[in-house]
């Protein structure tokens, strides 16, 4: 069965896609600021990511391909057209990419940029467009290699000649749309539908009188290097690949650092363990940790001065939700070393670590 996941980055509102089948997964369209989110979700659906795709060299924000590469192993692949250096394969019409079962094919989408391309899945079921063909819209045409011709014909000779039926993905929204298809396109896109002209379109396309992207200057010489920071392979340069190491944690898709039990274990020494549990609860039947701290949550915003800030805090509760919870109060109090026990008391006795008090 295919694996689609349509993810967001508010920031530069691009979408990112995640297709997957059999185990392996690709990405279209990585941000690097959202790597560490996009590589948590991808381990929590059992996938190996084998390769990013860009549909080109992005304006506005800059690609988690490197750094996809460097953290879980993807190979890098980005149009031959599109110039950028330190690809594992650069990409031309017609070629295919596989994942488990499936594949992504080839086609040439310029206008745009010069190295646009389109990702169409094997059954033609949806397309991926880049910033050719948005919802309603199109890419614009007044930098990089923009050229309104090219656009014109790449909509209307590559992607409306896919079936009615097809689903179209674009890399951007500004609406908050998510999907349209070739059918709906065709007869409503307000600058390439119906009879418009190539003639209609070039003059609508040199009035649009948008700003340039903000990040320009820093996006387009970073995706030219597929993503690679410039000092080179510094691991300082790159934020989100500054994880704690305190103990080993996993960063989870829900946006929470774990822990898991035999890493408490470990490290219990060194933490302060917060039990956020209700007081008849940490004297109850489940027991407590050795040495943890009772603050029940509802208390916990009240009484942080408790807690000191030298010191990380693993987070304790019952079943792992309310510590969760916990650790984003401790965040919003100016914490920065939490953790959460992943399973909380009920998994960390059933993997048979101690307890102070409780029964059996
Ligand atoms: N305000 C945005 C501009 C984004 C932008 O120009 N996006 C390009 C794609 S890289 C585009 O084609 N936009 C089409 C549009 O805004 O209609 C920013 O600063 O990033
Ligand atoms: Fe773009």
């Amino acid at each position: 069965m295919l694996i689609f996941r349509q993810l967001f980055d508010p920031q530069s509102s691009t979408y990112t896609y995640l297709l997957g089948d059999n185990g392996a997964a690709v990405l279209i369209d990585p941000v690097f600021e959202q790597v560490r989110r996009d590589a948590a979700l991808i381990g929590e659906l059992g996938l190996k990511l084998t390769a990013t795709l860009e549909t080109h060299v992005h304006a506005d924000h800059v690609t988690g391909a490197w750094l996809l590469k460097r953290r879980l192993g993807s190979r890098v692949m980005v149009a031959k057209a599109s110039g950028a250096e330190g690809a594992d394969r650069y990409l031309v019409a017609d070629d295919v990419v596989a994942f488990g079962g499936r594949r992504l094919l080839v086609r040439a989408t310029p206008g745009h940029t010069n190295g646009c391309v389109t990702y169409v899945l094997d059954d033609s079921s949806m397309a991926f467009t880049g910033d050719c063909l948005l919802i309603r819209g199109s890419g614009r045409t007044d930098f990089q290699e923009g050229d309104a011709g090219a656009m014109f014909r790449s909509v209307r000779e590559q992607i409306f000649a896919l079936p009615d039926s097809c689903l179209l993905y674009p890399a951007h929204d500004y609406r908050g749309l998510t999907a349209t298809s070739v059918a709906e396109e065709r007869r409503y896109n307000p600058r390439l539908g119906g009879d418009i002209g190539i003639g209609d379109f070039t003059g609508y396309m040199k009035n649009l009188r948008l700003a340039h992207p903000k990040l320009l200057d820093v996006a387009v010489p970073a995706n030219l290097r597929c993503g690679r920071p410039e000092g080179g392979e510094d691991p300082g340069a790159d934020p989100p690949n500054l994880d704690p190491q305190w103990a080993p944690l996993r960063y989870s898709f829900a946006g929470v650092w774990e822990i898991d039990p035999h890493g408490l274990e470990e490290f219990a020494p060194r933490v302060q363990i917060l039990d956020v549990r209700e007081a008849d609860e940490f004297t109850g039947p489940l027991g407590h940790i050795e040495g943890a701290r009772l603050i029940p949550l509802g208390e916990l915003a009240e009484r942080l001065g408790e807690l000191s800030k030298e010191k990380p805090i693993v987070a304790v509760c019952r079943a792992g939700s309310r510590s969760a919870q916990a650790t984003v109060i401790l965040q919003q109090g100016g914490f920065s070393d939490i953790a959460n026990l992943n399973g909380g008391m009920l998994r960390w006795r059933a993997e048979g670590y101690p307890v102070e008090g409780g029964s059996g």
